[in-house]
């Protein structure tokens, strides 16, 4: 595992020198970045219908190579600052309380295309975000057992995929305050939509962490430890942060920034996706979200820059997931732009542009969609 002193690439580490990305402008898409497209697959935003994405259409992103693990054989090892290490295989972990929630993700880096100057990496556009029913225990079960040290102050977690990035070898692994992990909604999962998660989703087990961009859900997890001091793995201490430039110390991606997004009306060209309408009444639906469990209070669709009241749907139990909207629009022959805009309970808006940072992270800037209408 990295830590903070080893960042420094090892001698005979073949991908040392740093970052070798530098930020680029324009519409024109790498190789790499088509190609790291081609493995991280997005959302079709027509799927926003569902409630509850179906599993094969949940977007998907994965640092390295998905692992090979053999279930029957798989541990889960929980360590460090406790007073009673444990390993747990998945038939063990079965038998701890099962919960059920359903969670919105987003990737941290959905919009990232949308940024300008655009940092070489999963080129998302606006497509990194689903939603599923996952089921497994609350966390806090498996840390009552093993009982953090009153030193104890969080709780890295380890998955078994492992490369590099920025000439740093490790496993992905994130943290998280030992008062969080605590809480009753962060729970080890192994199913999603009552199926055993699939392969690009962490099978057997992974951590989801309600309410926070996707980054703290570690798939593939092999290792739980219990530490006294903050955890300096990568993915932790120098990836995700949101930084105005290279020498800014940042601040660390946290909770999802409210969003929404609509389902394209109409029919696409297959090329430009482009959008033709029939003129008349249109029914615009999508779905809106926050982070920390925060409700959505209201939506407004933008018509060629008015904005108007969307209908919501009721805020339900589901805390932790998106809420749908729909708009009635009468279509006029022309051409048109649509857009729109969610609220917080909390008061926080979507931004018109995106807010930039280095690693194009957290852009909920509105989403805006140009549509004919014949
Ligand atoms: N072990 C591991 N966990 C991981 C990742 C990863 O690359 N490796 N990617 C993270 C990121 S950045 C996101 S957005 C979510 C995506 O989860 P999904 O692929 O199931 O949608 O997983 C997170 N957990
Ligand atoms: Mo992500």
């Amino acid at each position: 595992m990295s830590r903070a002193s080893s960042w420094a690439p090892p001698p005979g580490n073949p991908f040392a020198g740093g970052d070798t990305r530098f930020h680029v402008d324009g519409e024109a898409f790498s190789r790499e970045e088509v190609a790291l497209a081609n493995r991280n697959a997005g959302l079709p935003l027509e799927a926003l219908r569902y409630e509850v994405t179906p599993p094969g259409l949940h977007y998907l992103l994965s640092h390295f190579d998905m692992p090979e693990v053999d279930a029957a054989s798989w541990r889960l090892a929980i360590g460090g600052c406790v007073s009673s290490a444990q390993s747990v295989s998945l038939a063990e972990l079965m038998q701890y309380p099962t919960r059920t929630l359903r969670v919105t993700l987003e990737c941290a880096g959905n919009g990232r295309a949308g940024m300008s100057p655009r940092y070489p990496s999963m080129p998302w556009i606006s497509e990194a975000v689903s939603t599923a029913e996952w089921t497994g225990t609350p966390l806090r079960h498996l840390l009552e057992r093993a009982r953090p040290t009153d030193w104890a102050s969080e709780v890295a977690f380890l998955g078994l995929d492992r490369g590099f990035d920025r000439g740093v070898e490790h496993a992905y692994g994130r943290s998280l305050k030992l008062a969080h992990a605590l809480a009753d909604e962060v729970l080890l999962v192994y199913a999603m939509n009552g199926q055993p998660l699939l392969p690009q989703h962490g099978h057997p087990c992974r951590l989801i962490v309600p309410g926070w961009y996707g980054m703290a859900s570690v798939k593939w997890l092999s290792r739980i430890d219990v530490l006294d001091k903050p955890f300096d793995g990568f993915q932790q201490a120098v990836g995700y942060h949101y930084r105005k430039n290279t020498d800014d110390p940042g601040v660390p991606v946290t909770t999802m920034r409210v969003r929404s997004l609509m389902v394209p009306p109409g029919i696409p060209d297959w090329y430009t996706r482009r959008r033709l309408v029939e003129a008349g009444a249109v029914e615009l639906r999508g779905r809106a979200w926050a982070g920390a469990g925060v409700p959505v209070e209201r939506v407004e669709v933008g018509v060629n820059g008015q904005w108007c009241e969307a209908d919501l749907a009721p805020a339900g139990v589901h805390r932790y997931a998106w809420r749908g909207w729909n708009f009635t629009w009468q279509a006029t022959p022309g051409e048109h732009t649509l857009q729109c805009r969610a609220r917080t309970a909390a008061g926080d808006v979507q931004p018109m542009e995106p807010d930039w940072n280095t690693a194009g992270m957290g852009n909920n800037a509105v989403q805006t969609l140009q549509i004919t209408v014949r």
